[in-house]
């Protein structure tokens, strides 16, 4: 992690080995449906704001997919698609999912697909109260609340595997499985761990082991191994149902949290909120090989309710795009991004309680000019639990 790039004579930045950057990256943007290209554009505005400040190049190719190209086409995302995205160095994803379409088929059509088809083997969900943004918890603190969760990415429930029988009958028979293989659950939990050995030292198996025995076994075996690697890390296990209730009531206990992929989407939210909203959440669906690309997504979906309005708020896409940046190595210009929006949230607050409620291209605006002000990434604090932080070491994690 680098705190110290300098502004060279042209107005660009040396990072922190007194080099321009200068790189170029290829960027797959899916905007998608809903707010998704919303929040998208004010990502991508940021992100190449930072790239001009920083010295590299960033090339943004747009994919229509999504609800519009579903019911045009009928199709979700064909092979050539899945080629061509497979080519670029990262994708930024707004959200997925619209009215017109039954549940699910978006989101496992092209969400899960995509996580799949590229193994993006883990998905890393950092939430933290930031100073000016209002939690629903009273009297909780920004030194209380900084957390990954760490969600397994391609199994568990959201593998698919099920069926459904005599639909619409009163005999009708759903089945919906869960896989859990030792290889999957395995490299989420040492992912954990590395991270963990990155920041405070202690990571949370979070699982309903009293009564999934089966699935349950095979986490607490993995997790009891890798934890003997990991001398320096504490570990402990929290049913899920508790974990929500410690996270309520002491959420300071917590630094890395991992789990499965069903209970990672229920808790992640949990911690959006506890953060001050769902609206400022981001994520990373991370390639642990370099093989394929990962994706950054805000955690919120496509909000078709308030789509058009300019009520959606930016802040996951942005710290999502920032996430992307320091994940191909960009610290300087994600940390630019990331505090630049840190202070915009500090004088604005959060999308709940408390914000001023800025429009979507007015927040993406401020956060661009508080960049443009600041853009030494030295002058800004990067205590090391940021998202910047968080993306740039995990893009070290096999
Ligand atoms: N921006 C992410 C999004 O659109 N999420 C909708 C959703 O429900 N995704 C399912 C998942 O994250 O597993």
């Amino acid at each position: 992690m680098s705190n110290v790039a300098q502004a060279s004579k042209d107005g660009h930045h040396l990072n922190s080995e007194g080099e321009l950057g200068g790189g170029t990256y290829r960027i797959a943007e899916i905007g998608g449906d809903g707010i998704g290209p919303e929040v998208t554009d004010e990502a991508r505005e940021c992100m190449n704001v930072a790239a001009e400040l920083y010295g590299f190049d960033l090339q943004f190719e747009k994919f229509d997919l999504g609800a519009d190209h579903f019911l045009a086409t009928g199709e979700l995302i064909d092979e050539t698609t899945l080629m061509n995205l497979r080519g670029h160095d990262a994708i930024l994803l707004g959200a997925v999912g619209d009215p017109r379409v039954e549940s699910g088929v978006l989101e496992k059509g092209l969400i899960l697909k995509i996580r799949s088809a590229f193994v993006q083997a883990v998905n890393v969900r950092p939430a933290r109260l930031i100073p000016g943004v209002i939690s629903p918890i009273r009297k909780l603190t920004p030194e209380r609340f900084n957390v990954v969760v760490i969600r397994e990415n391609t199994e568990g429930m959201y593998a698919g595997g099920g069926s459904l029988a005599h639909r619409g009958t009163p005999w009708a028979v759903a089945v919906q499985q869960s896989i859990n293989t030792n290889l999957a659950v395995s490299r989420t939990v040492r992912f954990a761990f590395e991270l963990a050995a990155r920041r405070r030292n202690h990571v949370t198996l979070c699982h309903k082991t009293n009564v999934l025995t089966d699935a349950g076994r095979i986490w607490l075996d993995a997790f009891d191994e890798v934890a003997i690697g990991y001398p320096d890390v504490s570990h402990n296990y929290l049913h899920v149902d508790a974990c929500c209730v410690h996270l309520l009531e002491r959420p300071e206990q917590f630094d890395v949290i991992v789990t499965e992929n069903l209970f990672g989407d229920i808790l992640s939210d949990l911690t959006a909120g506890i953060q001050g909203g769902l609206g400022l959440a981001p994520s990373g669906n991370i390639n642990l090989t370099g093989e394929a690309p990962s994706m950054f997504e805000p955690v919120h979906g496509s909000a078709p309710d308030i789509v058009g309005t300019g009520r959606a708020h930016p802040g996951g896409a942005i710290f999502a795009g920032a996430m992307l940046l320091g994940h191909l190595g960009e610290v300087d210009a994600a940390c630019s991004i990331e505090q630049a929006l840190v202070s915009v949230l500090g004088s604005q607050g959060g999308p709940g309680k408390g914000g001023t409620h800025r429009s979507t291209h007015e927040i993406g605006q401020m956060t661009i000019d508080e960049m443009r002000r600041h853009g030494d990434a030295s002058e800004w604090d990067m205590s090391g639990f940021s998202v910047t932080a968080i993306s740039s070491s995990v893009s070290s994690i096999e």
